[in-house]
């Protein structure tokens, strides 16, 4: 068997592991919503800390058990309308294309689904303001993959298949998405238009992010970025796995015919969040992200503070770090002369979107982007 030199036994070993849903290691600081299959978000305090999230912060969304690998014999394989069929092994892929890295932020389309519960309930997993996280990926550029087997003329979107399995009901099947070939397009030296990765801030991905291979798809909802890629599927239209067809769609009523209708989410509106507050002397110093609309060239504007429900705002001070497709970070120094009030949170982006007051429910519970109201006694202070 030959050698691999990014040293991924202790993954490989852990990873087999994984039909024990004991918690990596590396993970045990999240706060679990569900333990099978794994779904966890961090504390918010830590996660506005630092502008790359360390990896032990960075949530885990898995729809079903994390599949067991062997790093040495896992395959990826490029099919469907290309002029070469292709299969590699993760020796093979980072051997044979050039090596390319990006810091973008992933996050998931169900972020702040707890808000919608207030309204009425939603099904899935009630996230709170943490299934978010910036990172490094490093790995090879989808595009030169493609380049290498060659493209037919029609073909318009790339699916993505993950190794895992996930159960519903009788039906047992591959989590799975697709994004349009055009999303290619955006890329730049410094951005690839998506990325199949294989490390995450500088080390091996771990088995809860998708070990040995994922994509990474800078801008898009994290359910794009799909964990365990086995396999590459060009074609002239969307996938119809599961995660594409039916959910991870903007519907309201739901019925059949809306959810046909209805294109899939793709990329991630604006969004923030207040994570943090403490006491400085009289004052007290908020802390939070916010995230730019997943576009190449858009970046947070502003973010404001309101301390009396929406009626006047002032402008919190934005981090230095940025980049495309990365969130920001933000501090504000204010009074707080009523610790009964809330606090309001919106930002704008560079492309003049801006945070709602309110959205409509969705049954889905999916993007939720109001202004950010935070009871001031969530925080003791
Ligand atoms: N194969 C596979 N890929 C997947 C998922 C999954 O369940 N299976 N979940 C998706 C969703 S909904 C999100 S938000 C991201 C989360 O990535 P993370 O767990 O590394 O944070 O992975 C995506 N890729
Ligand atoms: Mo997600």
């Amino acid at each position: 068997m030959a050698a691999i030199p990014w040293s991924v036994a202790s993954r490989t070993v852990s990873a087999m592991m994984q039909e024990d849903p004991a918690i990596d290691p590396g993970k045990m600081d999240l706060i679990y919503r569900s333990k099978a299959p794994r779904n966890g978000e961090p504390k918010l305090k830590k996660l506005v800390e630092n502008w790359i999230t360390p990896t032990p912060q960075f949530y885990i969304r898995s729809h079903g058990t994390n599949p067991a690998v062997v790093a040495d014999e896992f395959k990826v394989s490029v099919e469907g309308m290309v002029e070469n069929l292709l299969v590699f092994s993760i020796q093979e892929l980072i051997e044979k294309f050039p090596k390319s890295s990006c810091t973008c932020t992933v996050s998931c389309a169900g972020i702040r689904r707890y808000e919608f519960n207030k309204v009425k309930e939603v099904k899935g997993v009630a996230w709170q303001e943490g299934p978010i996280g910036n990172a490094k990926w490093s790995g090879v550029r989808l595009s030169d993959v493609l380049k290498a087997a060659g493209i037919k003329a029609d073909a318009k979107h790339v699916w993505f298949e993950g190794a895992d399995e996930i159960v519903d009901g009788k039906a047992t099947f591959p989590f799975g998405g697709s994004v349009p070939l055009s999303k290619l397009l955006e890329e730049d030296s410094s951005m690839p238009g998506v990325l199949l990765a294989t490390h995450m801030n500088n080390e091996p991905l771990l088995p809860d992010h998708g070990f040995p291979i994922r994509t990474i798809v800078p801008g898009y909802i994290g359910a794009r970025s799909v964990k365990w890629l086995r396999k590459i599927v060009v074609s002239d239209k969307p996938s119809p796995n599961h995660f594409i067809a039916d959910v991870y769609k903007m519907v309201y009523s739901g019925t059949p015919v809306e959810i046909d209708e209805t294109a899939p989410i793709y990329r991630y509106p604006v969004n923030a969040a207040l994570c943090s507050a403490e006491r400085q002397d009289d004052k007290v110093l908020l802390k939070g992200y916010a995230l730019p609309t997943g576009h190449k060239g858009c970046s947070i504007s502003r973010v404001e503070i309101s301390m009396d429900n929406g009626k006047s705002w002032t402008a919190a001070t934005l981090g230095n770090e940025a980049g495309d497709f990365c969130w920001q970070l933000w501090t504000a120094t204010v009074t707080i002369a009523n610790t009964e009030t809330d606090v309001c949170v919106r930002a704008t982006d560079s492309f003049g979107n801006s945070m709602p007051e309110t959205v409509p429910w969705n049954p889905k519970g999916y993007l939720y982007n109001a202004w950010h109201r935070v009871p001031v006694s969530r925080f003791e202070i």
